[in-house]
C-alpha cells in the first residue's frame, strides 16, 4: 500500500518497536482464570489512575462502553445522552440490542450537555414513562471535534445525577486527551462518574484494548457481562503489556498531537472555502466544513488521496482530521501543501 499520511483516525496507528518488543516479551497466563500478570498489572494501573476500585480489560471501546450500559440498566430503562455521542451512532445500536435501553437523546453544545437540560430530561416517577437510569457523558467528545468537558459541568451533571438517583458513564476513550490538554488528573474527571471507560487504541498508540473501571461491584457485573458477550481473552497479557507501554510513555506526547492538530486548524482556516474556527480544536481532533469551497467533502477527500493524504469525510460537507502518534510536524506541513493544492489561498 502506498505510505499515505493517514488522518482518518488515531486509531490507526502502528505499535512502535519498543512498544513491540515490550509484548513480545510480556509474562502471560490464562486471563478468564484471573492469572494473567500482566492483564492483572494493567487493571490495577489504570484502576489507580482513574481512583476507582477495579477495572477490567476489555477487546475494544465499543464492548467497553456497552457493558458499562448493560451493567447499570435493566431492559426498559432510558438513558440519557448527547445526539451525536459515540455509544449513541457508532456502535452498531447496541444499546438497544444488547440492553433493551433506550435514548433519550439531546443537543448538546459541540457535545457538550448542560445539567439543565439533563434536569428537563429525566423522567418523572409515573408508570407512563420509561425509567432514567444512566446519564452517558463523552470527554474528549469525538463528533464534537474534541471538545473537553468542562470540569464544572461534569460536577453539576454528577451533582444533579446523584440527587436523582441515577448512574453516569463516562466514555473516557480519549480522557488522555482532555486531561493533558487541561493538566486535570484522569481520576479528577473519573470521579464525577460511576464507571468509565478508556481506550489504549485511539492517541496511545496500542493495537488493540480498553478497560472498564468502577467500584468493585459493578466491574463483578461487568465481568460477568463480558463473558456472556464473548469478551473473555486467554494469554492477552501480550496485548496488555502494550497498554502499559503507552501509559507509560505515549500520555505526555499526545501535547505534540494537539499542537499538530492547531497548526492544521490555523491554516486551514486560510484556504478558500474552508471554514474552521481554530479554537474549536481542543485536543487532536479537527472538523472543518466545505460547503463553501464547491466540493463535497468527498470529493474533498477524493482529491487529497490523490495527493497521498487520507481524511474522513462526513455528511455531504464535513471532515475529520485526527493527529496520533503516526503523523509528525512535518507530515501535518505536507498535508496542508496539499490542501493548498486542493483549495487555494483565500484573496486577502
Ligand atoms: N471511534 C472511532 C470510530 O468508531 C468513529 C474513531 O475513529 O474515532 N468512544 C469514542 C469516543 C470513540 O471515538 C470510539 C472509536 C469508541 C468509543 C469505540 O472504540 P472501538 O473502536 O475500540 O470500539
Amino acid at each position: 500500500m502506498k505510505d499515505f499520511i493517514d488522518l482518518r483516525s488515531d486509531t490507526l496507528t502502528r505499535p512502535t518497536p519498543t512498544m513491540r518488543k515490550a509484548m513480545a516479551e510480556a509474562e502471560v497466563g490464562d486471563d478468564v482464570y484471573g492469572e494473567d500478570p500482566t492483564v492483572n498489572a494493567l487493571q490495577e494501573k489504570v484502576a489507580n489512575l482513574l481512583g476507582k476500585e477495579a477495572a477490567l480489560f476489555v477487546p475494544s471501546g465499543t464492548m467497553a462502553n456497552q457493558l458499562s450500559i448493560k451493567s447499570h440498566t435493566q431492559p426498559g430503562d432510558e438513558v440519557i445522552i448527547e445526539i451525536t455521542s459515540h455509544p449513541y451512532n457508532f456502535e452498531g445500536g447496541a444499546g438497544a440490542a444488547l440492553s433493551g435501553i433506550q435514548f433519550q437523546c439531546l443537543k448538546g453544545s459541540r457535545g457538550i450537555l448542560d445539567a439543565s437540560q439533563i434536569e428537563e430530561g429525566i423522567r418523572p416517577a409515573d408508570h407512563h414513562f420509561a425509567v432514567t437510569r444512566l446519564i452517558c457523558l463523552e470527554n474528549t467528545h469525538n463528533r464534537g471535534g474534541g471538545s473537553i468537558y468542562p470540569l464544572e459541568k461534569m460536577t453539576e451533571i454528577y451533582r444533579l445525577a446523584k440527587s436523582r438517583d441515577l448512574f453516569v458513564h463516562l466514555d473516557g476513550a480519549r480522557l488522555w486527551n482532555a486531561s493533558v490538554a487541561t493538566g486535570i488528573k484522569p481520576q479528577e474527571y473519573a470521579q464525577l462518574a460511576d464507571s468509565v471507560s478508556v481506550c489504549l487504541s485511539k492517541g496511545l498508540g496500542a493495537p488493540i484494548g480498553s478497560l472498564v473501571a468502577g467500584s468493585k461491584g459493578f466491574i463483578d457485573r461487568v465481568h460477568r457481562f463480558r463473558k456472556m458477550f464473548g469478551g473473555g481473552m486467554r494469554q492477552v497479557g501480550i496485548i496488555a503489556a502494550a497498554g502499559i507501554y503507552a501509559l507509560d510513555h505515549h500520555v505526555e506526547r499526545l501535547r505534540e498531537d494537539h499542537q499538530n492538530a492547531k497548526s492544521l486548524a490555523m491554516t486551514l482556516k486560510e484556504f478558500k472555502g474552508v471554514s474552521i474556527d481554530p479554537k474549536h480544536v481542543e485536543t487532536n481532533i479537527v472538523i472543518l466544513d466545505v460547503a463553501n469551497s464547491g466540493m463535497t467533502a468527498a470529493q474533498v477527500a477524493e482529491a487529497m488521496k490523490k495527493e497521498g493524504i487520507l481524511i474522513h469525510a462526513f455528511g455531504k460537507t464535513q471532515i475529520r482530521m485526527v493527529t496520533h502518534l503516526d503523523v509528525t510536524a512535518e507530515k501535518i506541513e505536507e498535508a496542508l501543501r496539499a490542501f493548498h493544492k486542493v483549495f487555494g489561498k483565500k484573496e486577502s
